[in-house]
């Protein structure tokens, strides 16, 4: 067998230099990681065999996912924004923390912002062909007391699947509101059922996916963050309940627990009371927030934000 050269002190030697680790300056935990992510990418060409051909295509496609804004795609559709969010449950779990509304992915799309109301609000201001959602619910601590005065920040692709800011087509904040919770700690919100969301077809994110046999596709969701001073920061989702990719979601963002039942309402009394002619679907979900604590990985995630 062909001896490896990742074994060899000359490039153990190559990486020590590579990482810093013969100088003193500069920050050691960053010197380890870089050593280990150069070691297994060394690791990979040489199991593999990959050629330079190969090596070079694989540079210029990441070249191609930045240039392309789709860093926010590639990172949930390998798994690893699902990750992240696995351990900070499991750092949550070690530290006594259980229960709650389950947190999970905030996807690439939120923009900072939205009009903020309270209690309620209408988060479709473009005209749209669809169903009209009704959502309320109310914000809870652990012991079941409601939140009053936390803010709801919610946003949602429209009936094409699309996200306002990033579809030219919509106007601003287009179905994105942050509302207030009134003082029963409740929310409630009118708006259209949102369809999926596909990643762009000819982009490098659907390339990869495409390349090893996966689709970019997203059931219909709906996105929120919950906060309110003194609890931790909730990043969640909800599903749209039938849809057919709920369970082969390209982000692997459903949880069984964000999944509520929709209530798809077809009686003409109950469509005229809403002041609606067309059949229309409700959901309520309740939050539940934890008190902020010491020992507790951070809830709130920094990360750029489109603007
Ligand atoms: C989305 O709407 C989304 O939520 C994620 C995680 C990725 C792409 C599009
Ligand atoms: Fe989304």
């Amino acid at each position: 067998m062909r001896e490896k050269l990742l074994h060899t002190a000359q490039v153990k030697a190559l990486i020590d230099k590579v990482a810093g680790f013969d100088n003193s300056a500069g920050d050691h935990r960053l010197k380890q990681i870089i050593a280990r992510v150069v070691t297994d990418v060394m690791r990979t060409i040489e199991d593999f065999d990959v050629s330079p051909t190969e090596f070079w295509a694989a540079a210029s496609y990441l070249e191609k996912v930045g240039q392309s804004h789709e860093m926010g795609l590639l990172v949930p559709g390998l798994g690893i924004e699902h990750f992240l969010d696995l351990r900070l449950d499991q750092e949550e779990r070690e530290a006594g923390l259980t229960g709650g509304t389950p947190r999970t992915i905030e996807g690439p799309l939120y923009i900072e912002g939205a009009p903020l109301s309270k209690g309620e609000a209408r988060l479709d201001q473009d005209p749209e062909t669809g169903e009209v959602l009704f959502m309320d619910g109310q914000v809870k601590d652990a012991a079941g007391n409601p939140v009053p005065g936390a803010i709801v920040d919610v946003w949602h692709a429209n009936t094409a699947g699309w996200y306002s800011h990033f579809d030219p087509s919509q106007t601003p904040f287009n179905l994105r509101r942050r509302i207030e919770t009134d003082a029963d700690g409740k929310y409630k919100f009118r708006s259209m059922l949102p369809k999926g969301y596909g990643v762009p077809p000819d982009g490098p994110t659907n390339a990869l996916l495409a390349a090893i046999g996966r689709h970019g596709k997203r059931p219909a969701h709906v996105h929120f963050f919950v906060s309110a001073p003194g609890y931790r920061k909730l990043t969640t989702q909800i599903n749209i309940d039938g849809d057919e990719y709920l369970h082969d979601d390209f982000a692997f963002a459903t949880r069984d627990e964000l999944i509520p039942a929709i209530t798809h309402h077809t009686d003409t009394a109950e469509i005229h009371a809403r002041g609606l002619n067309e059949p229309f679907a409700t959901i309520t979900f309740d939050f539940t927030l934890h008190k902020e604590a010491a020992d507790l990985p951070k809830a709130v995630v920094e990360r750029a934000h489109a603007a």
